[in-house]
């Protein structure tokens, strides 16, 4: 099995060489000056970093003394340590509380990975002896259920279901309950994909937050916004609105894999700091790891 680090590396390759291009042009100058430091703020604005990001990387840049002969290495390595000290503060840990159930309310714009990301993750919990259950709260997409029911098959978890087109929160409601009832570890619920612009489906988020916690006051315990990591700087505004509608309090990144935008991490922590639960890197079970700052420095940096 490839090991997810290597995954995530090659994944971030289209963006790394952009950069490490860009690295190896301006060091054929052998000379750190403006200039250089234009262009290589221009190459990891180019890997979608964001304006802010890349000026303080640059700025902390500045401040390095390199000497006169610098190499590639010891520029990529003083690159890696800045981004790292920047994505740092994303780090987050899953942790389930005191009380039964966890409720983890899945939410983002369509095609994000939520469903996936939530079928990952059952199959890490059951793994640890969790007893899972999901709500298909997508009542909209046509097979949404369906795709939902197989990662529930293959992850060990218990599935509430409601027909289609039925009140998504109003399904919340009974399946929340019946989780109270069989005393379930965590209950994810898996929301319809919806765009920011959409001013009545994000209504119905806060409805469906409204519903939960007439059951649970203290639910949900995780609202988690699923990012496209392909969809660049867009990300930055998912979260912005986002979050003026509800309370996020966490992100997933996924596809990682094959994105040569890589670098939206850096501008989400720039520019709309949100903790990183988890960041994905393909379609299969164990293609879902936590986000560790360094590890996707270096695989961004190369
Ligand atoms: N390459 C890659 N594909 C992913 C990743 N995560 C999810 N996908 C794929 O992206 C597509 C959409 O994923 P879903 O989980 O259905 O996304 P969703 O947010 O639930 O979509 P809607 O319910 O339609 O809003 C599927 O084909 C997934 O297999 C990832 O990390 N890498
Ligand atoms: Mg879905």
């Amino acid at each position: 099995m490839v090991h997810f680090f290597q995954k995530l590396s090659q994944g971030l390759k289209k963006s790394s060489s952009k950069i490490g291009q860009n690295v190896a042009d301006v060091l054929m100058r052998k000379k750190l000056d403006t200039n250089m430091l234009e262009e290589l703020e221009e190459a990891l604005i180019s890997a979608d970093m964001g304006v802010k990001a890349s000026a303080r990387l640059i700025d902390s840049f500045k401040n390095r003394r390199f000497d006169k002969e610098v190499t590639m290495p010891e520029v990529k390595k003083a690159l890696c340590e800045d981004l790292t000290n920047i994505l740092k503060p994303l780090e987050a840990t899953f942790h389930l509380p005191a009380q039964k159930p966890c409720v983890v309310l899945m939410v983002g714009v369509n095609g994000a990975g939520k469903t996936t990301t939530i079928g990952k993750l059952s199959a890490k919990l059951s793994a640890q002896g969790k007893q899972v259950s999901f709500i298909a709260a997508d009542t909209f997409r046509a097979a949404a259920k369906e795709q939902l029911e197989i990662w529930a098959a293959k992850s060990g978890a218990r599935i509430f279901t409601g027909a289609m087109a039925c009140d998504s929160a109003g399904l919340c409601f009974d399946g929340l309950k019946l989780a109270l009832e069989k005393k379930d570890d965590v209950v994810f619920i898996d929301t319809a994909g919806r765009l920011q612009n959409k001013s009545n489906l994000m209504d119905e988020l806060q409805k469906i937050v409204r519903v939960i916690q007439k059951v649970l006051p203290d639910a949900p315990h995780y609202t988690w916004l699923t990012l496209d990591a392909t969809t660049g700087q867009n990300a930055v505004s998912q979260v912005e609105v986002f979050k003026k509608i509800i309370s996020v309090d966490g992100l997933i990144v996924t596809k990682l894999d094959g994105s040569a935008k890589g670098g939206i991490l850096a501008a989400l922590a720039a520019e709309c700091p949100t903790p990183v639960y988890y960041v994905g890197v393909g379609e299969q079970t164990e293609d879902l790891d936590t986000f560790k700052a360094s590890e996707y420095a270096q695989g961004l940096i190369g």
